[in-house]
């Protein structure tokens, strides 16, 4: 396969509410998408980078410039396959999420011209995956009541709260009264230190299936601390980065639980090697998410669609997020569960005109 043009296209999507968590507000989710044409026809790609680098010290501006100086031009002229983007991308440090998006885009072609589904491709044993929500930082505890109630209607099997200093006990007791046994976990985005142990320990009474990245990234050791004092067992989301750092963290006693997201690990092909370190370790991982447009989204069901995907993952329907998802076709809630696309490459179609109205900027690339 050969690349012979790219399209970077930055969207911006309303949420239909505020998203906030210890480290932003988002009322509204910037995105990049990548569209290459090759010999073998079209393929897209989602970057996951938020337009500040708050979560990751990647963003969305410093995306498209990686993308465009540093790693398409290392596809050109190439004998192109997804499963060689990684090592042709290798020689260029970091920017994980802009590899990832990339590499994506590779695939979806790649496996379109080859009539399979990306599913079929990763290994899924499941056509449907349950599907969790995770629930942002609120003004008052009522206004988070209201909410998760909502959502457990609608049928999200798992509730994750957002938590930070002075947003942590309280909205959990609160929750656990107001809705029993519910599957509960919290994310604290690193928010917390070690000094903080015992409001960490307080959490313990509650019976949370994790604590989702208590502590700074590159905290390893002190995740290790933590998880030895806790009974709340510590899942690693911002610090796992490759199945190696996966592999490290579990040997270190760092998290007995993995958040997997593929633009974090580098794409999807890493995300799958996280995925099967984790499986030889017994550590059950999830699927996180980055609220992704339909293109994401339909990668993410098919990846959390693999065998250790055992607990339920941030897989919510587009309308979580997007009043419409214009990009693609909206992923629905059925009985708490979304369904794996089957079509070749991502599964979904992408609605060019709809993009357009939505696209704030957009530029082309040709390879020779
Ligand atoms: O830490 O999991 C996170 C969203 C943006 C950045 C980081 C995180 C999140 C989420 C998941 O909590 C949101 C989703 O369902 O896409
Ligand atoms: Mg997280």
């Amino acid at each position: 396969m050969r690349l012979e043009r790219a399209h970077l296209i930055h969207v911006d999507l309303p949420l239909v509410s505020p998203f906030e968590t210890s480290f932003s507000v988002q009322t509204h989710r910037s995105l990049l998408l990548l569209r290459v044409e090759t010999d073998q026809g079209v393929g897209w790609g989602e970057c996951v980078a938020m337009a500040d680098p708050l979560y990751s010290p990647e963003f969305l501006s410093a995306a498209d410039q990686v993308i465009t100086q540093f790693l398409l031009p290392r596809l050109a002229g190439v004998d192109l396959t997804a499963a060689r983007v990684g090592h042709l991308l290798a020689p260029v440090r970091g920017h994980r999420m802009a590899k990832a998006a990339v590499e994506m885009a590779v695939l979806d072609a790649e496996l379109r011209g080859a009539n399979m589904s990306l599913a079929a491709y990763l290994g899924a044993v499941h056509d449907r995956v349950p599907s969790g929500v995770s629930v942002g930082i609120m003004p008052k505890v009522d206004e988070l009541v209201a909410a998760v109630g909502g959502y457990l209607d609608e049928g999200y099997q798992r509730i994750k709260l957002k938590i930070k200093p002075g947003w942590d006990v309280e909205p959990v007791r609160t929750v656990r009264r107001e809705f029993g046994d519910i599957p509960l976990q919290v994310d604290a985005n690193a928010a917390y230190t070690k000094a903080d142990l015992p409001r960490l320990k307080a959490l313990d009474e509650f019976g949370l299936l994790l604590i989702e990245q208590p502590l700074e990234d590159e905290d390893l050791t002190e995740h290790a601390y933590l998880a030895a004092r806790l009974t709340t067992p510590v899942c690693l989301d911002e610090s796992i980065v490759s199945a190696k750092s996966a592999a490290d963290a579990i040997a270190l006693g760092a998290c007995s639980i993995v958040n997997i997201k593929a633009g974090r690990v580098g794409g999807y092909l890493e995300a799958r090697r996280v995925h099967d370190v984790c499986a030889a370790n017994g550590v059950p991982v999830w699927c996180g998410g980055m609220l992704e447009t339909g293109i994401g989204r339909a990668a993410n069901m098919a990846l959390a669609a693999l065998p250790n995907f055992r607990l339920v993952g941030d897989t919510s329907a587009s309308a979580r997020f997007f009043t419409t998802d214009i990009i693609t076709e909206p992923f629905v809630l059925q009985d708490g569960h979304i369904s794996v696309p089957t079509g070749p490459g991502l599964g979904v179609e992408v609605d060019e005109a709809a993009l357009a109205s939505v696209t704030t900027a957009r530029s082309e690339l040709t390879f020779a």
